[in-house]
This record gives C-alpha cells, structure tokens and sequence, in this order.
C-alpha cells in the first residue's frame, strides 16, 4: 500500500479494484461533489467515422480499464486525485442520426462543463468531437495552441461531400479561426495519404507534422524540446487518437495504420507537456469490439489518467 490515504470512498484494499461502479479510476461521480477541477467525460458518438465503427464504446471500455490507475503518478510526482477535485462526468448523449446536431450538443455541453472553470478530459467517440470541444475551448481561452497525436492528419476537407466527419476536424477548426495558427503540431503521422497535396494544404493551415519516424530518430526528448518551443505558454489542447499508437500497441481502433508509436514513447511525450498552459484535452477513436486483451482499452485509460494528471499539475487553481 501507498502512504497516500485512500481517496474517495473506494478503497481498493476493502473494495477490489475490480468491483463497485466503473467511473474513470474508481472516482466519484461529477453530481456527488460541489466543484470538479477536473472532469472525465465521455462522448460515445461514432456517427462520423469513414471505416469501421465502434467508437461509441470507447467511453465505457476505458472506465473499465482504468479501474486499476492508483492514485499516484511517479514519473510526474503528482498524486492528482488528492491535489484536485477530479470527477467523472459521465457520457454526453448526442444525437447518433445526426452529426451536426450531436456537434452543437456536445459544444453546449462542453460549455457548461468548464463554466466554472473545469477543465476536461474527453474520452471519445470518434475523432469528429474534438470541433465541438475546439469551439468551447476557444470560446473561454480564444485560439488554442493544438498538439495533435494521430495516425492521420484530419485535415482532409469533406467526404461524400459532408464536411463533419472525423477526417476533417482540425480543418474546420482552422476554417474557424478557432487555433492559434502559429502552434499546430501533428504527431505520430504515418501512412499512406490520397496525394501530396494532403501535405501542402495541411501546412497552408499552419500545421508542423513530426512523422511517427521522426520520432523514433529524434526520440522523445528531443521531440519534446522542439515542441515545448513552438507551443511556449500559449494556452494548449492536446488531441490524441489512439491510432497514433502502432496496432500492436493499439489494435482496437477504427483506421489503423503500420509504423506507429509505440505506448511507451506516447505516454513520455505527454509526461515532456508538464508545466506548459494545457486547457484540455481529449483521447479518442478507441472501438473496443477490435481490442484484444484490453491492450487498447489499457493504453487509452493510461493516456487519459496522465492529461488528468498534467491538469492537475496546474498551479493555483
Ligand atoms: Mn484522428
């Protein structure tokens, strides 16, 4: 046992991790405190994917995977749970027959999530949400800083003609001025593209692209230094699809590409984003029907726990 006392009304060597309700890390509920610093919410929507479905489970499959988080984070030496109100939130109910309602959905709920300051961490559902999520961010901080870990750049414009779609995020959001242009990163990119003008209208948005590759011949400090730099203290969403992880890291995803990340090199390059201005962030894309032990469901519970953690890293608040 820790020498942390127990937090919350769980304690795991009277209760076993693998029984009671599955909130995020055993955590209470967002309706049993007076004020979260720190809400999980989840966002079961897949209304927007291009290949397989399935990311509407995500949020549940990543409550029952993080059951075994304990309260202390070693490599960051924080004990979050203890030095902030976290909560889970529970899912958001969005329309599934309707993208561009379930995206005014979510933005309005997102919006009165953080109205008293909360900051979240959203466990999606595809990446379509993170417009939405986007728009309320900005709303409150104006145009953020985008650190964006993906396979994928989701930038593309529309499929089928629709412009709402789990491709095409982060180029709405830059449509919208919305980012803060001079800090867009993508990372773990890999995998082939429909033409190389993919690139060149992705770097017209303003985005830099650290390949998957890079990283690997860079390794994890040096990615980190390069992006700290171009983020400085601008006020930052951190994006992350989980199919930014190689499939064998990763397997539960909806578009998995070969020569990812692997979780080990993911979850340190999180840990390098300690003490920059992060505002919120989501982690998405995980549809567990193609899981295998957990292993997807393991790694995205582990992700969401350290963006809880670099949150509560915050000082003053
Ligand atoms: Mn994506």
């Amino acid at each position: 046992m820790t020498d942390q006392p127990p937090i919350g009304p769980l304690d795991s060597s009277r209760v076993p991790r693998f029984a009671g309700f599955a909130t995020f890390a055993r955590l209470p509920r967002i309706d049993e405190v007076e004020h979260a610093d720190v809400a999980v919410v989840g966002v079961p929507f897949d209304s927007g994917v291009s290949y397989r479905p399935g990311a509407r489970f995500g949020p549940a499959a990543v409550r029952e995977a993080s059951r075994l988080l304990r309260p202390y984070h070693p490599a960051l030496d924080v004990s979050p749970f203890a030095e902030k109100q976290v909560v889970d939130a529970g899912d958001i109910a969005v329309n599934p027959f309707h993208v561009g309602e379930a995206i005014e959905t979510l933005q309005q709920e997102a919006e009165s999530l953080t109205a008293d300051g909360t900051r979240l961490v959203t466990v999606g559902g595809d990446h379509t949400i993170a417009l939405p999520l986007l728009r309320a961010a900005a709303k409150k901080h104006g145009p953020v800083a985008l650190l964006h870990f993906d396979a994928h750049l989701d930038t593309w414009d529309t499929y089928f003609g629709e412009p709402y779609t789990h491709g095409t995020p982060f180029r709405r959001a830059a449509e919208e001025g919305i980012l803060d242009t001079s800090a867009l990163s993508h990372v773990g990119t890999r995998g082939p593209l429909y033409g190389k003008r993919d690139l060149e209208e992705d770097r017209r948005l303003g985005f830099g692209i650290v390949t998957s590759g890079d990283v690997m011949r860079r390794g994890v400090d040096e990615t980190v230094d390069a992006l700290r730099q171009r983020i400085g203290d601008r006020p930052l969403y951190v994006s992350v699809d989980i199919d930014v992880l190689d499939p064998a890291h990763a397997p539960g995803t909806g578009t998995p590409e070969a020569g990812g990340l692997t979780s080990r090199e993911l979850l340190e390059i999180l840990r390098g984003l300690r003490e920059l201005n992060l505002i919120g962030a989501d982690v998405v894309e995980l549809a567990p029907a193609y899981d295998h032990a957990d292993i997807t469901a393991v790694a995205a519970s582990h992700v969401a726990y350290d963006l809880v953690s670099l949150l509560a890293l915050r000082k003053g608040e």
